[in-house]
């Protein structure tokens, strides 16, 4: 970091000492895992700047935002329109967090057979290490997973400031109709928060913002089809990470930037990767920043990562909000149609997914799929049995993995993903 950002940090109420050494650790792990890898696009420079700056430069614009007048919005989920948190010119964050620093604080809390991302978020708050979550002026939760939606409940008992939308589990008349209504009691609850008007002048600028982001990335994500792979799944999955938490307008332009170099690179056959190395889709649970373990050991392996069947990766950017709305009304109704799109394993049933997986395989030319569960994460660990059954009839391998954010399983998972690979190689 270019600057000493220990007053800021102590206003803010961190434990600094904690807060220190997880500093220490993200630093060296980002140095081992994605420094050291070679033929890096000049365009992930950026993104290395944000990482290095994550609690820093964009800390202090997040402050100045706020004693402008603007309104912090953390969420969880890709259920949340953030549309509607720009329409009230609110800052949205997505809290999630990929670490187990702070699992033993989360504990006193929930049970220790909770998933990691749950344990994770609760632990950054218990234990002082998240100048985000300090800096929330409304926290947004959803009935998504047991798990989230039992934590959400303890997490207001700390916070005070959480507020829940309520997803149904199915996505019929009823169900559409429900979420509808509460994406118009979440448009009010912003409103009475940030004392904003959502106008339709403001749904539209909005729309155009979140839009650019997704079709940002839906290019990044498209570049990735070729063979050899432009950048690697670690630097995509990073952009992807960074995409909840930047600011959306600078994001996006970075992002464009980083895709005109990788068509460059595309062009004269250029790569991260040797031509013809093993692909390989994930797919299942999240992974929040700084969660880079399953990509690094595939990487690591020599294979690339070509995409990732997940809410940090094609389910957040694979729908664009349709922006043919000239009402608030309507654009209430096309950000509760284009939310339902997603394919979350909450619902049931949820086909949707298993198409987009099969679809991804074959557009990515993806010659293996890692199924990727957070233990404890039952809707992902569930549907597993169905993804395997779509790998196998979309006649690729298929591998089941189910881990936490502890590295004491690097070595088992290691020889499981060597053994995968070798068993792709070996189909020729
Ligand atoms: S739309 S995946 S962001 S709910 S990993 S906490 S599901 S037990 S994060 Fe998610 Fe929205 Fe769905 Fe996406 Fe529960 Fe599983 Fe933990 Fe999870």
């Amino acid at each position: 970091m270019a600057k000493d950002y220990t007053q800021m940090w102590s206003n803010i109420g961190l434990n600094l000492k904690a807060h220190d050494g997880l500093m220490a650790v993200l630093g060296d792990a980002y140095k081992n895992i994605y420094l050291a890898q070679k033929n890096r696009p000049k365009g992930m420079d950026y993104f290395d700047f944000v990482i290095s700056e994550v609690h820093g430069l964009r800390i202090e614009e997040i402050v100045d935002a706020k004693s402008s007048g603007r309104k912090v919005i953390g969420t969880f989920c890709v259920y949340v329109p953030e549309e509607l948190v720009l329409a009230v010119d609110g800052v949205c964050i997505g809290l999630c967090a990929g670490a187990d620093v702070g699992a033993d604080e989360a504990e006193k809390y929930i049970p220790r057979n909770t998933c990691a991302l749950i344990k994770a978020f609760m632990g950054f708050k218990l234990a002082g290490l998240c100048p985000y979550v300090e800096l929330t002026d409304l926290i947004v939760g959803e009935t998504t997973c047991d798990g989230k939606k039992k934590a959400y409940e303890i997490f207001d008992e700390i916070t005070k400031k959480v507020y829940v939308m309520e997803l149904p589990s199915k996505k019929g008349p009823d169900g559409r109709n429900m979420w509808r209504n509460e994406i118009g009691r979440f448009a009010e609850k912003l409103e009475a928060v940030t004392g904003k008007k959502i106008t339709l002048e403001k749904l539209q600028e909005a729309s155009k913002i979140v839009n650019a982001k997704r079709k940002a990335l839906q290019r990044l994500s498209a570049l990735r089809a070729a063979d050899p792979a432009p950048i690697s799944g670690l630097d995509a999955l990073l952009v992807n990470q960074i995409s909840f938490y930047d600011d959306p307008v600078r994001f996006t332009a970075k992002t464009n930037e980083l895709c005109d170099e990788l068509e460059e690179r595309i062009k004269v056959g250029a790569g991260v990767a040797q031509k013809g190395s093993t692909r390989v889709l994930i797919s299942g649970s999240p992974m929040a920043i700084p969660n880079w373990k399953l990509h690094a050991i595939i990487e690591g392996s020599g294979a690339s990562v070509v995409g990732e069947e997940s809410c940090v990766g094609e389910r957040n950017f694979r729908t664009l909000l349709d922006e043919g709305f000239s009402s608030v009304e309507q654009a209430l109704d096309k950000l509760s149609e284009r939310t339902l799109t997603i394919d979350c394993a909450c619902f049931t049933p949820n086909t949707e997914r298993l198409d987009n997986i099969s679809e991804m395989v074959k557009r990515l030319k993806a010659q293996g799929v890692i199924h990727y569960a957070l233990q404890f994460c039952t809707p992902y660990m569930m549907e597993a049995f169905k993804a395997k059954k779509t790998a196998d009839a979309t006649g690729v391998p298929f591998l089941r993995i189910e881990t936490d954010y502890s590295m004491e399983d690097m070595g088992q998972l290691g020889t499981r993903i060597g053994a995968f690979l070798e068993m792709i190689q070996s189909k020729g």
